[in-house]
């Protein structure tokens, strides 16, 4: 398949996605987010794919969502073409999912960063949500997820200044799981992508679908739900698999059953 806004590569049983409009540092338009949603529904079919990374360049993850697209589109043509709905494919995707971010990821290239499970970031990342500053404010979940993530104070600042956060500041803020030298950010994240995708895959993503649960419902309803999962994940294959091996002190082989 041939992409012109992306680049998709197959490492083992990663599947990584490199957003390519270096003119554009990444700008989010429809092609592109047409091309993300045909790329995930591929790794998403592919049993052999266990986690998938998004990335950017080192410059730029993306600076937003493509904003010479957007400038002159009216209320009923972005409503009636419910503009951006992709955007929900991506976020509810079922498996594993990274955001290897270096550089800009501000607006919606923060807001998709945030579609992912967790962050990995280079040092010289820079997150925002500088939306205000264009005379509209976050809108593909940032409003949301920033909140979830970061708190109230923090998102109000961000989103009402259009300031940016450095990655050290990201991490403090609970926005990235972690912060690695921009060198090591792809080996780094790959290495990461690749111990999850050595996991049962239906573990895992039985997995991810319960920590999101934590977004949804309230805490007894959230540990209901856990306690059914983990209860339903006896009837798996990979769980007697892993542990036999802990008890038998060997590597576990899992077959994604
Ligand atoms: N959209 C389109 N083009 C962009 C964007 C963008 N978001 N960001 C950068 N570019 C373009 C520039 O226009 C420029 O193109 P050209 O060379 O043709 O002039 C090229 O990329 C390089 O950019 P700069 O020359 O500006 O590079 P700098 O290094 O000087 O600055 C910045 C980098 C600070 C990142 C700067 O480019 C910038 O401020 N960009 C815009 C950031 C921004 O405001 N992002 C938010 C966009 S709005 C948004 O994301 C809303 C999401 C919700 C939509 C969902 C609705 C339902």
């Amino acid at each position: 398949m041939a992409y012109e806004t992306i680049i998709v590569e197959t490492r083992g049983k990663v599947g990584l996605i490199t957003l390519n409009r270096p003119q554009a540092l990444n700008a989010l338009n429809s092609a592109l987010l047409n091309e993300v949603n045909q790329a995930l529904d591929a790794f998403e079919a592919d049993p052999q794919i266990g986690c998938i990374v998004i990335t950017g360049s080192e410059k730029a993850f993306a600076a937003g969502a493509d904003i010479k697209e957007m400038a002159s589109l009216t209320y009923p043509q972005i409503y009636l073409d419910n503009q951006f709905s992709g955007w929900e494919r991506v976020a509810g995707r079922r498996k594993p999912m990274i955001a290897a971010v270096a550089g800009f990821a501000l607006g919606g290239g923060c807001e998709f960063a945030m579609m992912c499970d967790f962050i990995i970031a280079a040092d010289n990342a820079k997150f925002g949500q500088p939306e205000i500053k264009l005379g509209v404010m976050p809108g593909m979940g940032g409003t949301q997820r920033l909140t979830r993530l970061i708190g109230k104070a923090k998102a109000m600042e961000m989103c009402l200044t259009g300031r940016m956060m450095g990655a050290e500041e990201a991490e403090r803020s609970g926005l990235v799981a972690r912060v690695v030298p921009l060198a090591d950010l792809i080996p780094e994240t790959m290495r990461t992508a690749q111990t999850i995708a050595s996991m049962s895959l239906p573990i895992a993503m039985m997995t991810k679908e319960t920590i999101n649960r934590a977004d949804e419902v309230s805490l007894s309803e959230g540990i209901r739900f856990e306690r059914r999962v983990f209860h339903a994940m006896f009837a798996t294959a990979d769980q007697k698999e892993g542990m036999a091996a802990f008890v038998e002190k060997r590597a576990a082989e899992f077959k994604d059953q």
